[in-house]
């Protein structure tokens, strides 16, 4: 077993994985840029380097930086969490290249996965059931246009580099498919610098389901279940949950079979996820595969009984899986909330500024991945994403009902986020009785509900001043009427309520 592997990534994912690393007693390296010095994940290291980079995102990008700092300080692995290097199939070869163990998939997988229409080959060599389209660069637009009618309107067409529903364009009508077809092309090579452009049949309302498979190096695999990550908005997910309350358990099995073949296909080892769609007939077609530990990994693992990150360093050291299909067993329903610094009201606009006071929730079945505290400045360098609020239920009604709960314990104060707009989807009948598709959001979700609903600034700073003003009350301290939060209009309630 490796004693000291490094983690290429910062904020919540960092922390997650140096707490696996230390279930194993492996020593734990973090790299910062000067902007996350002050950060927990630094802290919480057992060793920190500082990244020497012009911007604070391109050092958590310097491939060669990172390994040399590896190299240095005698990591014997890197774990790259997600974003970032975690899909740069380059990273995972210098990484081998250099003799320092990548905790992930080989270069080949992610390379091979990173394109969706080598993907989609792959997989219709594999038997994995995909969206009927066609594969191929336009050469010619009568041939294009007789594929889009082979198919039936309406088509996608998706830039083969793309991924996020990034540079996807929908076309209704045949006199619309050159124009949008050109466009794409134009947007694709702007966005991925490749013009690639193919074309699906457009399912309808579909649901995004997940299945999370762990691959050894010893050729055996198993599949952990699904997850339902329908919720999203801008393609990009915002609640998930497992399992999803509408598989039934010969389709999960059936997904999960898929899942595994699509792996080897591409000789996978590690952690990884299928995306599927799945259709209002409850046929699932293979979307794109995941070649990294997901944000939302941790349902998976509360329902599994596993900690999946502790799973990767046990096969990027050697071990065998250690369990097998059998020994599988979902227990209960998780769901998780992501914690955005962003402004629901606002069209999810980012929100920035100093953490001026936290408090996270906790209880029986409530599970926080954060990587923030008081003080903490969040800052437009990186993604909004503060924290994952996860919980567990016996059913899903009690995950829900605990979700609630903890929801409105969550303190935040100094910005806005987006956990009023998640008590309200808790809330709303259409997401309890489960009858969701990934047109949710934009489709359903009644935000002027949530305008009404928003709490008064007023309410909102009384209810911290009183907070303040309780908390300073038990305390033996000399009565300090100016409380510690930097909220002017807090500290003069507080003042007014103290006297
Ligand atoms: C689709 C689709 C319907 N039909 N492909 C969105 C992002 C990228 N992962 C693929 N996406 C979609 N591909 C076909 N043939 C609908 C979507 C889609 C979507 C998929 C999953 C989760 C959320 C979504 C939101 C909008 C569209």
């Amino acid at each position: 077993m490796f004693k000291k592997i490094l983690i290429a990534n910062r904020g919540e994912i960092a922390i997650r994985i140096m707490q696996a690393a230390k279930c194993l007693n492996i020593e734990t390296v973090a790299i910062f840029h000067e902007v996350d010095r002050e950060m927990p994940f630094v802290h919480f290291a057992d060793y920190a380097y500082q990244l020497q980079a012009e911007t604070p995102k391109s050092g958590y990008l310097d491939i060669d930086q990172i390994i040399e700092i590896a190299r240095t300080c005698g990591a014997e692995a890197i774990h790259p969490g997600y974003g970032f290097l975690s899909e740069n199939g380059g990273f995972s070869q210098a990484c081998e290249d250099a003799g320092v163990k990548f905790i992930g998939p080989k270069a080949h997988a992610i390379t091979v996965m990173g394109s969706k229409t080598g993907a989609r080959e792959l997989m219709l060599k594999a038997g994995v059931p995909i969206v009927p389209g066609y594969n191929q660069k336009a050469t010619d637009m009568n041939e294009f246009k007789r594929k889009a009618s082979e198919i039936g309107y309406p088509v996608l067409l998706k830039a083969a580099a793309g991924g996020g529903g990034k540079g996807m364009r929908l076309v209704e009508r045949e006199e619309d498919l050159i124009e949008n077809y050109e466009g794409a092309q134009r947007e694709a090579i702007k966005s991925f610098g490749d013009d690639l452009v193919y074309m699906e049949k457009y399912v309808i309302n579909p649901k995004h389901i997940e299945i999370q498979i762990l691959g050894d190096e010893h050729g055996n695999y198993v599949y952990l279940g699904e997850r339902d990550c329908s919720i999203q908005r801008r393609h990009q997910k915002v609640i998930e949950e497992a399992p999803s309350n509408i598989l039934t358990e010969e389709i999960r099995q059936a997904m999960g079979k898929v899942a595994i073949d699509a792996a080897k296909a591409c000789g996978y080892v590690n952690a990884g996820t299928i995306e599927f769609l799945l259709d209002i007939n409850k046929n699932f077609y293979f979307l794109e595969m995941n070649t990294r530990l997901q944000v939302e990994h941790p349902v998976t693992e509360i329902i599994c009984g596993l900690d999946l990150a502790v799973e990767q360093i046990k096969i990027a050291a050697g071990y065998p899986l250690g369990f097998t299909q059998e020994d599988v067993n979902l227990q209960g329903h998780a769901i998780e909330c992501r914690i955005y610094a962003e402004d629901p009201l606002e069209n999810f606009m980012p929100d920035l500024g100093a953490i001026d006071y936290l408090r996270s929730p906790v209880g029986r079945g409530v599970r926080v991945d954060g990587g923030i505290e008081t003080g903490t400045e969040v800052s437009m360098h990186f993604d909004p994403m503060l924290a994952k609020l996860i919980t567990w239920g016996s059913n899903r009604e009690d995950a829900i009902s605990k979700m609630i709960a903890a929801l409105k314990d969550y303190r935040v104060i100094g910005f806005n986020t987006i956990i009023p707009f998640l008590i309200e989807v808790m809330e709303d009948e259409t997401f309890r009785n489960g009858y969701f598709d990934t047109g949710y959001i934009p489709n359903h979700f009644d935000f002027e509900k949530l305008k009404q609903r928003r709490i008064a600034p007023e309410e909102e700073l009384t209810a911290v001043a009183a907070f303040l003003f309780t908390k300073n009350e038990n305390k033996n301290v000399v009565k300090d009427p100016t409380p510690k939060i930097n909220n002017w209009k807090a500290n003069q309630l507080a003042i007014r309520n103290l006297n």
